[in-house]
């Protein structure tokens, strides 16, 4: 069903293929191979969650805890997991397990004893949101640029999962052209990237998401897709600005239609390396994170005009290798 055309895949809707529903419900969210129906995509996942399709649920706990097409339900997110996990996904038991309070029970679900029938509503029952959207307290790092620091602002055993969910799916990094906006490889940046779009999204990234949006003030709808940064020995970004500049054609439309980069959320996935720290040297800051602490800064400065003091570079590692989650966040478009 994956790789099949539009036309097939609609018949294939229309004999009440369940599998069908959830494929061509992607392509619509996103315009991909199908018209961009993003509506239409989301109503078709979940009727393909209501037949209990372990994929569609884990679609549609990622579409409530974003608010996406529908309304924003964390409760009923973590039912969708639920459910998923009780239909079988191994991907909704280890998120479960990843975001419950009740580590005991989650050792014992992945144990050599078979785990109760109720251990995932169990598991669900002890996720703690309210404690996931608390983040720790931030410190200053720099007035100017407007640097922030969250020391152990995401558990480690996340951070692996983000990890892992990148391995494997790399690409060499781009930049955005100047000429007319596509992304592009360029010779100062050879580290590669994966970038989590819907269809890759899962309910451990959107509570992660949800956690940078409660530390930064900033809501979760003015988020790009988070990118997976990876880095090998020798390679490395070189100085760059986050922040569009809008002498640029192409990046002024786009400012104008999805509004500026106004922030950059990098998350520390990993610390088992030496050398990559992230330098800013207009400021001679240079930072180093453990794995699970964060750094962010506003690309704008208090007047809104891109502030060019946070040119930044992420230094190549000189041995080991470094993973790291981006995040940036838009302004407000127009
Ligand atoms: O790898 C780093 O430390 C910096 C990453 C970076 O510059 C960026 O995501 O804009």
């Amino acid at each position: 069903m994956k790789n099949a055309d539009y036309e097939t895949l609609v018949q294939a809707c229309r004999d009440g293929d369940t599998d069908a529903w959830r494929v061509l419900g992607l392509r619509l969210m996103k315009g991909d191979r199908a018209p961009l129906r993003p509506q239409d995509g989301a109503d078709l996942l979940a009727n393909a969650a209501e037949t209990g399709d372990p994929e569609a649920l884990r679609h549609v706990a990622v579409l409530s805890a974003k608010g996406l097409h529908r309304e924003q339900n964390w409760a009923l997110a973590l039912d969708c997991l639920q459910t998923a996990a009780e239909n079988g996904s191994a991907s909704a038991r280890r998120q479960l397990a990843l975001l419950t309070g009740e580590q005991k029970l989650a050792a014992q679900a992945f144990g050599t004893i078979p785990p109760t029938p109720d251990v995932w509503r169990r598991l669900r029952r002890a996720v703690d949101i309210e404690a996931w959207l608390n983040p720790p307290p931030k410190r200053i790092v720099l007035q100017s640029p407007r640097v922030r620091a969250v020391e152990g602002f995401l558990p480690r055993p996340l951070c692996d999962w983000i990890v892992a969910r990148a391995k494997g799916r790399l690409r060499p990094a781009r930049v955005y052209g100047r000429e007319d906006g596509a992304a592009m490889l360029e010779e100062g940046r050879t580290n590669s990237e994966f970038a989590f779009e819907l269809e890759d999204f899962d309910l451990v990234l959107a509570v992660a998401q949800a956690r940078i949006a409660a530390a930064m003030s900033l809501p979760v709808a003015q988020f790009e897709p988070p990118n997976a940064l990876h880095y090998k020995p020798g390679q490395a970004f070189s100085r760059h600005f986050d922040f569009l500049d809008p002498a640029a054609p192409a990046l002024a439309r786009d400012i104008a239609a999805n509004g500026q980069r106004i922030a950059t959320f990098l998350l520390y996935l990993n610390d088992d390396y030496e050398g990559g720290e992230t330098q800013f040297p207009m400021v001679d800051l240079r930072h180093r994170g453990a794995a699970g602490d964060a750094l962010y800064f506003a690309n704008i400065d208090a007047s809104g005009a891109p502030d060019r003091l946070t040119l930044h570079e992420g230094l190549p590692p000189t041995r080991g290798e470094k993973w790291l989650l981006s995040q940036f966040v838009r302004g407000p478009a127009g």
